[in-house]
């Protein structure tokens, strides 16, 4: 299998993690979703990454199925199987996902030239952050995994979704999180994520 998509993404990397903690035989390829030409086009029509080559140009893409398929991939799952933990695990990875798609609209409004910004816009996607931050704290029991007693999707999503906070929306959400603080510093300590982390970047603990 090949996976497509950049260093720097964190729908990617949440991809790259999995493959990582399981082991997988993946290979991952640089490519630039965002110019006109792009060779993701001809992968994925929306011209989004990650995309993940499962057979000889056979492509599928949007990250929740791609992290489904190498989820599922070797019968060595992370998604709990009891219902309680699978319904936890959902709902954290639907938070997790929420904080990724908030911190990115909010970094390509910070993009756009400066006479085109519009402040109601950054305003409204971190306090969609910052709200779903305190959730978090305050729906989360404490402890090394979010659901369950072991490392699951839930722990894999939202943790690459506080650190692309910390990579693209820099802001002190530990000093009003100790339970988050501390779980996730476990997380991010773990190989999958040092190794997979956006290049030439030293994360926050
Ligand atoms: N919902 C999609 C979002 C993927 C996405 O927006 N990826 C960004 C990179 S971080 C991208 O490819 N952007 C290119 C564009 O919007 O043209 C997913 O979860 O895979």
């Amino acid at each position: 299998m090949r996976l497509f998509g950049s260093p720097t993404s964190p729908y990617v990397r949440k991809a790259r993690v999995l493959i990582e903690e399981k082991n997988l035989q993946v290979e991952f390829v640089v490519e630039d979703p965002w110019t006109a030409d792009s060779p993701i086009i001809a992968r994925n029509p929306l011209s989004k990454i990650p995309v993940l080559e499962i057979a000889p140009n056979d492509y599928i893409f949007e990250s929740a199925l791609v992290v489904h398929f190498l989820d599922h991939v070797d019968g060595r799952s992370f998604t709990p199987r009891d219902p309680v933990g699978y319904w936890e695990a959902q709902r954290w990875q639907a938070l997790g996902n929420g904080i990724i798609d908030s911190v990115i609209a909010r970094v390509l409004e910070t993009r756009r030239p400066a006479d085109k910004q519009w402040p109601d816009k950054l305003a409204r996607e971190e306090a969609r952050v910052q709200r779903a931050i305190a959730l978090a704290e305050a729906n989360f029991k404490g402890g090394k995994f979010l659901a369950g007693n072991r490392f699951s999707l839930a722990d894999l999503v939202m943790g690459v979704a506080l650190q692309y906070t910390d990579f693209r929306y820099a802001h002190d959400w530990r000093g009003i999180s100790p339970k988050l603080k501390a779980w996730h510093a476990g997380i991010a300590a773990r190989p999958s994520f040092v190794k997979t982390q956006p290049p030439d970047w030293t994360p926050p603990v």
